[in-house]
């Protein structure tokens, strides 16, 4: 199949910042619609979340060329990035609260040299419907994403203002879309890959017009892994395939892309009547409404506990079955479901943390469950396990009765930290 690649510049300097202080890529996102934030997943989450997603990638396959995979959502890798203290620190700085719930979106992972393809830039929130920031989306890249690789583009400016006003004039149409099972997926129509038509044939002249505009505006955001890219919802933005003429040598062996999506809004916004103030006014509560329904956090625990993906928006339930697939699993009782994962879940802050206490400037929030060894382990295949047990002192009969268990891996690892811990 074809690939097509566009000409448009890789970021510049000034748009990827320093996590400390906020104030400078906060700016940068309230005014570009988007920033690259350096360094904000820590390096150690970095490697681990990368070896189990590829780990994972071994039994999951993506959807289509995109690179898109929703049976990755509940991965222990994803789980690794939405559970980092910085991650969650970085939202907090944005929405000033840390009452906060996460997307349990998708994974976007590529082979080294696989076919490439895109769904074309788009918007993630309907422009009619929903005029006012409600949604930050994130990505962190795992891999550091070029011109070679290919990863996220974003059009700067597009998420408010004059260029807001223009796209509203030149897709009219996108208000028929307001109440169906599109109303937030706006394609734009562009530079979609692969396909013969790069402008979609649907558009009227104008929408082709808008379409040509936004694909020469389009900025591939380049990264180191560990960023954090942060984009409105309102934002157009859509996957960049690899650029056909960029310099290869060096890129990985094995895979080119890999990114997990992570977004996070405050709890206030998962009540419906909060919502519909905002979206009518744009008034933007930080705290939670006395009395609020918590009919969708109870969706999200469930989500969680049948390990389906919902999508890119944390409080918005209306397109959670966008993304399918799961790594088959059983379904989580409620009592087993971490601390910090709860919290993230229902929007409550982590029990360290007294309501309404201001996490220090790059301190971490005092919430991780899994230590670091621990989920090293998980990375492990059958017989480095069974090597690890059996060098701990867990006798051979012990690891020979664990071999028929469903979930032989998770077993030994229980045997190895018991012997662990006896010593
Ligand atoms: O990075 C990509 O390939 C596309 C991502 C995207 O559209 C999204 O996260 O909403």
């Amino acid at each position: 199949m074809e690939t097509k690649t566009t000409s448009v510049a890789p970021l510049t300097a000034k748009s990827r910042l320093p996590f400390q202080p906020a104030q400078p890529w906060l700016d940068h996102l309230k005014e570009h619609g988007f920033v690259v934030i350096q360094g904000v997943l820590e390096p150690e989450r970095v490697q681990l979340a990368a070896a189990l997603l590829k780990r994972d990638m071994e039994h999951v396959t993506t959807e289509g060329h995109h690179g898109i995979s929703g049976a990755l959502a509940h991965s222990e890798g994803a789980w690794v990035v939405r559970r980092s203290p910085n991650v969650r620190q970085a939202f907090f700085e944005l929405w000033e609260t840390n009452a906060l719930l996460v997307s349990m979106d998708c994974v976007i992972a590529r082979r080294a040299f696989a076919e490439a393809g895109t769904e074309g830039l788009h918007l993630d929130q309907n422009p009619f419907s929903k005029p006012y920031k409600e949604c930050v989306q994130g990505m962190v890249p795992l891999l550091a994403v070029t011109p070679a690789t290919g990863g996220l583009e974003v059009v700067p400016g597009s998420h408010d203002g004059e260029k807001k006003k223009r796209q509203k004039e030149c897709r009219a149409d996108l208000e028929d879309q307001v109440g169906g099972h599109l109303e937030d997926w706006c394609m734009l129509g562009t530079n979609q890959v692969p396909s013969d038509e790069c402008i979609a044939p649907f558009l009227t002249e104008k929408g082709k017009q808008l379409a040509k505009q936004l694909e020469e505006e389009a900025l591939l955001l380049c990264a180191e892994p560990g960023d954090l890219i942060l984009f409105d919802s309102r934002t157009v933005h859509g996957g960049r395939v690899p650029d056909n003429q960029a310099d290869t040598s060096g890129l990985p062996t094995d895979f080119h892309r890999m990114a997990c999506t992570v977004c996070m809004t405050p709890k206030a916004f998962a009540d419906p009547e909060t919502m519909r103030e905002l979206r009518n006014n744009g008034t933007r509560p930080k705290e939670c409404r006395q009395g609020m329904s918590t009919a969708i956090l109870e969706k999200r625990v469930e989500k969680f506990q049948k390990q389906t993906p919902t999508n890119h928006c944390p409080h918005d339930d209306k397109h959670w079955t966008m993304h399918q697939g799961a790594i088959a699993r059983h379904q989580i009782p409620r009592d087993q479901i971490p601390h910090d994962v709860m919290c993230l879940l229902f929007g409550d802050r982590p029990a360290a943390e007294p309501a309404g206490s201001t996490p220090e400037a790059g301190g971490h929030l005092a919430n991780e469950v899994a230590p670091e060894a621990l989920m090293w382990l998980k990375v492990k295949n059958r017989a480095e396990l069974m090597r690890d047990a059996e060098a701990a002192g867990v006798a051979k009969e012990a690891i020979c009765d664990v071999l028929d268990a469903d979930n032989i891996e998770d077993e030994l690892i229980k045997l190895f930290l018991q012997e662990k811990a006896k010593a």
